[in-house]
């Protein structure tokens, strides 16, 4: 029999997210399919919050500007949890690259590269049940 444990996700909309309006776009979507709402929260994290979120990035190429992405603007942090969510939210999410994600994905509806220099994507969305745990504690303290 399939193992029924609920799990958690941590989602994150994003500062580009939140300028355009898409909050309640991203959260209807994902209730829609089912999941639920656990826990919400409007931020203004510090950088310090921004780098203990993106740990695994550090030292990239592109982590000092995915933190200066991340300082630009508020961001809504939010918990939903089912069976499998994890997966069903990073599939609604889409492809990490708004150019190339799938139309459909709220990605792949809504985001494009703008020109910033910065891989603008409206939403985070934990990618395993150990990251989703360490991130909702950094959100959620
Ligand atoms: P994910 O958000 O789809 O899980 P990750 O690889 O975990 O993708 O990257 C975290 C975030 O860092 C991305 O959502 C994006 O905003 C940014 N990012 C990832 N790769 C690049 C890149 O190659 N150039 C610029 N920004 C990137
Ligand atoms: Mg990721």
């Amino acid at each position: 029999m399939r193992a029924m444990a609920t799990e958690k996700i941590l989602v994150l909309i994003k500062p580009d997210g939140v300028r355009r309006n898409l909050t309640g776009e991203v959260f209807a979507r994902i209730e829609r399919k089912g999941y639920v709402l656990e826990n919400l929260a409007w931020q203004e994290p510090d950088r310090d919050k921004l780098a203990q979120h993106y740990a695994e990035h550090s030292g990239k190429p592109f982590y000092p500007g995915l933190l200066d992405y991340m300082s630009s603007g508020p961001i809504v942090a939010a918990v939903f949890s089912g069976e499998e969510v994890i997966a069903g939210v990073r599939s609604l999410c889409g492809a990490t690259d708004p150019t190339v994600a799938a139309p459909g994905t709220i990605r792949g509806d809504f985001g494009r590269n703008w020109g910033s220099g910065r891989l603008e994507n409206i939403v985070h969305a934990s990618d395993s049940p150990e990251s989703a745990e360490r991130e909702i504690s950094i959100w959620f303290a």
